[in-house]
């Protein structure tokens, strides 16, 4: 068996899959797409030629695209973790695994790219952020009264969270009207997987262009 995955460390998408394998103690290879390394980049495209990371090549077969990579390491590698359980609490997984991605960080990715690019087009900033706010507040009713957000196993839901809500509290803070949202985004920082992204990622904050704060 050979896994690698073509990864940044300060990548929020890349954050969730590297979660599922560190929690699972999957042993893969990272190949860091950062110019550091040249000649990574260029190989990640010549899979896939969006260019979009991370990309999982499972003794060849590509996998693309973050929640396919999870299932496919949960039918190929399973490991202690259940990422995405069978029946209704799937449903339910599939589910809050959209709301972090395309609610949390969707959101939030407009801000950020405003201050890369502060003439370039797409969702305005403010509408962003008032969406995101919509959606803090709908997790901060929806969460469920268990350590994890869709009960009390840890799952591909929580994989997509930790670093759609590391990144969007760094944009918007969550702040103090928020408490179960708030003690949700400390649980899963203190997970070691989720720890081992954050501390991998330390060395590029610079790289945030909105500044990253001094703090997690
Ligand atoms: N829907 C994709 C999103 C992946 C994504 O947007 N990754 C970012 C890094 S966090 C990326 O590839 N950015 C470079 C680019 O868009 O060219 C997934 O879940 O895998």
């Amino acid at each position: 068996m050979s896994l690698t995955l073509y990864a940044h460390p300060f990548s929020s998408f890349c954050w969730k899959v590297q979660i599922a394998l560190d929690a699972d103690g999957t042993a893969y290879e990272y190949r860091n797409v950062d110019p550091a390394h040249p000649g990574v980049m260029d190989e990640l495209k010549a899979l896939w030629p969006l260019g979009k990371f991370p990309l999982l090549v499972d003794d060849g077969e590509v996998v693309a695209e973050t929640s396919c990579i999870i299932e496919h390491l949960q039918v190929r590698h399973p490991g202690p973790n259940v990422w995405i359980p069978e029946g209704d609490l799937g449903r339910r997984v599939r589910f809050l695994d959209r709301v972090f991605d395309l609610h949390v960080q969707g959101n939030m990715q407009p801000s950020v790219n405003h201050a890369i690019w502060p003439d370039g087009e797409g969702l305005p900033a403010e509408r962003g952020i008032a969406a995101l706010r919509l959606t803090y507040d709908w997790l901060e009713a929806n969460l469920p009264d268990a350590q994890w957000a869709a009960g009390d196993a840890f799952t591909m839901a929580d994989c997509a969270a930790a670093p759609a809500l590391f990144y969007a509290d760094w944009v918007d803070p969550i702040g103090d009207t928020r408490p179960r949202l708030s003690a949700y985004r400390a649980r899963l920082l203190a997970h070691p997987a989720v720890s081992k992204s954050v501390e991998g990622a330390r060395p590029y904050r610079p790289y945030f262009p909105l500044g990253a704060p001094d703090r997690d």
